[in-house]
């Protein structure tokens, strides 16, 4: 065991502070003012300076340093690091002199052979969150996590790790925020004070000691940074926000087109359709099963026909066979992960004995890449990469398996974290190939930090269960505080049988997740919205109309986190990370889909659900009642709804429902405005499917809300909007409160038909009440060009 040492050197050069003890050497940079890197590793190495999680690093600045003897500070307009020399052990605090984080004084960085580990004193009262995909609660203070990607099937409430590696936390000290993101893809550990009440710390298993530390100060600030680093996303087609449905197999292909064509018959919106594993000949990765799927290109054509995209499941195991084409080109080309003796690794999937592509191997993700060229040719639409942890039947590949790494080569305990990752790149670089600046949709269960760049991430094998309904929410929750906008879990749940009351609350929820899919597993219950019988099937065409209604707003919050990084779904931690009640198992669950539209998860069976609103005022979203905050707020619920809510100051916009994302809308915007608050948001259109919008061809406009005025800027890009009229809802405004016809206010009956079809559609009539929602509400409606336009009401 080697702890680092006393600082015996220091010199500033090339932007950065090189450091040396007596056997380590360690660099720190500042790249912005509120982002530092740190390195650490053994004199003879050399600093790693890229990787997968950060391809384009950005470069490093000047420094504003004073040598204090013992000490080094360095200061930007916002955050202060202090460096102590003997030994060397770093303390992040703010310019007021709170610590954020500092390193245990008595262990600091320590080697233990290959392994790495950096302690930081655990700071009174100081809470963990994100890490990506990971079980547990919102605050993971004293527990401690595990990144090594793994087929996690029918995963429990506390099983780690599951599908994807992202080393990247925020913590909370003295109530300020910060973040921390381990730049190192070996298996890496996080204990954040779990099992001592002395330190947390982040350690990994081989590579160096590479770190970023964001100083915040909120959740929004620390993912700007980090993503900035890690990259965000491009938009994604809009008819992957559609609603999607997959299955566990639908085969042959009349099963394909009769679920298809059943959403159009039942009038339930929807836009996209799954191929799983059985759409191949024997589980062969890039075939078409020759009876199930005789005709793919005809399929596709009649899916489109119904406006159904295509998305195709995709494995990375290679079946081994003779004369099967794909197998036998990877052989001559090399493109399989080997033994150290040069022996083709073989692991068992699916298609049997299998070898695995190296998609650390960029030479190998263009030969994948043309393969999926050539489904994009017969149609298909997107990828859905499964088994790319990767999995071998459950097990892990052998350690020893030698991956290429960018030529740099390395063994699987190295590529392991990054396999499933480099396979979406290989899948989304092979797809854009050909599809001359269409978008394609790529959803992986494996990836990395950084992956969010690539692909939508869904959170694999869940149960049919209400735990599993809240625990899908906590981890979407989690992974959007983790640089992943594009997330969801299996709407319904993958294992067991959804019980009627489940699905229906599940697609209530799901309609304000990034990705909407419903998927369930071989053998188990039908799930598709029509499997359960009348009242459910209404119950989701509501949430599923109301998600397509809701699809302006989204849209505008993808673009979002294409600026930014901020996910569309925001824990309430975003806002309200001193309010300590959001903390609490009770209310952990509640995320807002931007900034004011607050879901609050309740199980199946609830009637009652105890529900947390923040500081500020609060409508609930189905009949306009307010409440203040900061409160504890007990609410009926109905079969059919969840307690949602919408806080004063939103501006919300709404579209009528269409059926499929290439349905026209009737263009009129629905601005629903909350008085009582200011408030502002940016509504961003674009065409939806190409990349033009990278070149100017968007509409983008800012909406402000004030006390008696709603001002709508100019449009700004070249795009012309879909919408030519807008109706503001005037919620909560006094002036139109019972104010029928006259002046252009109305009341509001007919037009909402989510509120409609939950007013007249539970039979049981526990709640008669459910008509009077729209009491109180007006709406006034104006033509809308791209020019400014200021209503001031009164
Ligand atoms: O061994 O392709 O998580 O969504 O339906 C199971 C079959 C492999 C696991 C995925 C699941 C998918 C299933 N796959």
């Amino acid at each position: 065991m080697e702890i680092i040492g006393d600082v015996t050197l220091w010199e500033f050069r090339e932007n950065a502070l090189h450091l040396t003890t007596s056997h380590a050497k360690m660099r720190i940079a500042q790249y912005n003012a509120s982002t530092f890197r740190v390195q650490a590793c053994k004199t003879s190495e050399t600093f790693q300076e890229t990787s997968y999680a950060c391809p384009e690093m950005p470069a490093s600045q000047e420094m504003r340093l004073t040598d204090l003897g013992g000490k080094l500070v360095a200061e930007t307009s916002f955050l202060r690091l202090i460096i102590q020399k003997k030994p060397f052990r770093l303390r992040f605090e703010t310019l007021a002199g709170d610590v954020l984080s500092e390193d245990d004084p008595g262990l600091g960085i320590i080697w233990e052979d290959r392994e790495v580990t950096n302690y930081k004193t655990l700071q009174p009262g100081e809470r963990f969150f994100g890490l990506g995909e990971k079980t547990g609660p919102l605050d993971r203070a004293g527990k401690q996590y595990r990144n090594w990607n793994t087929d996690a099937y029918a995963y429990g409430q506390n099983t780690d790790p599951l599908y994807v590696s992202c080393p990247f936390y925020m913590g909370m000290s003295h109530g300020n925020m910060y973040g921390i993101f381990l730049h190192n893809h070996w298996e890496t550990v996080f204990n954040f004070g779990a099992a001592n009440d002395r330190f947390s710390f982040f350690q990994a298993k081989g590579g160096q000691l590479d770190y970023f530390f964001f100083g915040g100060p909120k959740p929004a600030d620390i993912l700007r940074d980090y993503t900035a680093l890690t990259g965000r996303i491009k938009l994604p087609p809009m008819w992957s926000l559609g609603f999607q449905q997959c299955r566990y197999s639908y085969y042959p292909d009349t099963e394909v087109l009769r679920v298809a064509q059943t959403f159009r018959e039942k009038n339930i919106p929807a836009d996209v359709i799954y191929l799983d594993i059985h759409y191949m000949q024997d589980y062969k990765v890039f075939t078409w099963h020759d009876e199930k799927f005789p005709d793919p290109e005809s399929l596709i054509e009649k899916l489109k026909a119904l406006n159904f995209k295509v998305v195709v499941i995709l494995d990375p195991g290679v079946k081994i066979e003779k004369d099967y084409p794909v197998y036998e080109e990877g052989l001559a080309r090399d493109v399989f992960v080997k033994y150290p003796d040069g022996k083709p690794y073989s692991g068992a999937a699916w298609p049997g004995w299998c070898h695995f592509p190296d998609f650390t191997d960029a030479a190998v993700r263009l030969w994948w890449g043309d393969h999926v060229a050539g489904l994009v040719k017969q149609g298909v639409n997107g990828f859905w990469n499964d088994m790319n942890e990767p999995a071998v039947w459950g097990h892990h590949t052998p350690n020893l398996v030698g991956f290429a790494l960018e030529g740099k080569t390395g063994t699987h305990k190295e590529a392991h974290n990054i396999y499933g990752m480099q396979m979406s790149r290989a899948t989304k670089e092979g797809a854009e190939k050909v599809l001359d600046g269409e978008r394609t949709f790529i959803l992986t269960r494996a990836t990395f930090s950084g992956g969010q760049r690539d692909s939508a991430v869904w959170t694999g094998d869940n149960h049919a269960t209400d735990e599993h309904l809240m625990l899908g929410a906590r981890l979407v929750n989690s992974l959007g505080l983790s640089g992943f906008p594009f997330t969801g879990n299996d709407v319904g749940g993958f294992t067991g049988d959804a019980a009627r009351g489940l699905y229906r609350r599940w697609i209530a929820h799901a309609a304000f997740h990034p990705l909407m899919r419903a998927h369930s597993m071989i053998n188990s219950r039908q799930a598709e919205p029509w499997s359960f019988g009348e009242e459910d099937l209404e119950v989701a065409r509501n949430y599923i109309s109301l998600r397509y209604q809701l699809l302006p707003h989204l849209y505008s919050l993808l673009f979002e986190a294409t600026q930014n990084g901020i996910p569309p779904v925001r824990s309430l931690l975003f806002y309200y990370h001193d309010e300590w009640k959001i903390f609490t198992e009770a209310f952990e669950n509640q995320f807002l889909l931007g900034q004011h539209l607050m879901i609050c998860p309740v199980e199946s069976d609830a009637k009652l659900a105890r529900v947390y609103l923040p500081e500020g005022e609060w409508y609930q979203f189905l009949n306009d009642a307010t409440q203040t905050g900061p409160a504890e707020h007990l609410t009926e619920i109905q079969r059919d709804t969840i307690p949602i809510y919408v806080k004063a100051g939103a501006i919300l916009p709404l579209q009528n429902t269409i059926h499929h994302v290439d349905e026209p809308n009737d263009g009129l915007l629905r601005l629903h405005l909350y008085f009582g608050a200011e408030g502002s948001y940016t509504l961003y259109e674009d065409d939806g499917h190409t990349r033009a919008n990278e070149s100017n061809a968007f509409a983008k406009r800012r909406i402000d809300l004030k006390a008696d005025t709603v001002h709508m800027s100019g449009v700004e890009g070249d795009y012309k909007s879909r919408f030519t009229k807008v109706r503001f809802y005037l919620h909560g405004a006094s002036f139109s409160k019972g104010n029928s016809g006259g002046q252009g206010i109305e009341i509001l009956k007919e037009d909402f038909r989510f509120l409609n079809a939950i007013s007249n559609f539970d039979p049981y009539e526990d709640y008669p009440d459910t008509a009077k929602v729209v009491v109180g509400l007006g709406y006034l409606e104006l033509p809308l060009s791209g020019n400014p336009l200021t209503v001031q009401l009164s």
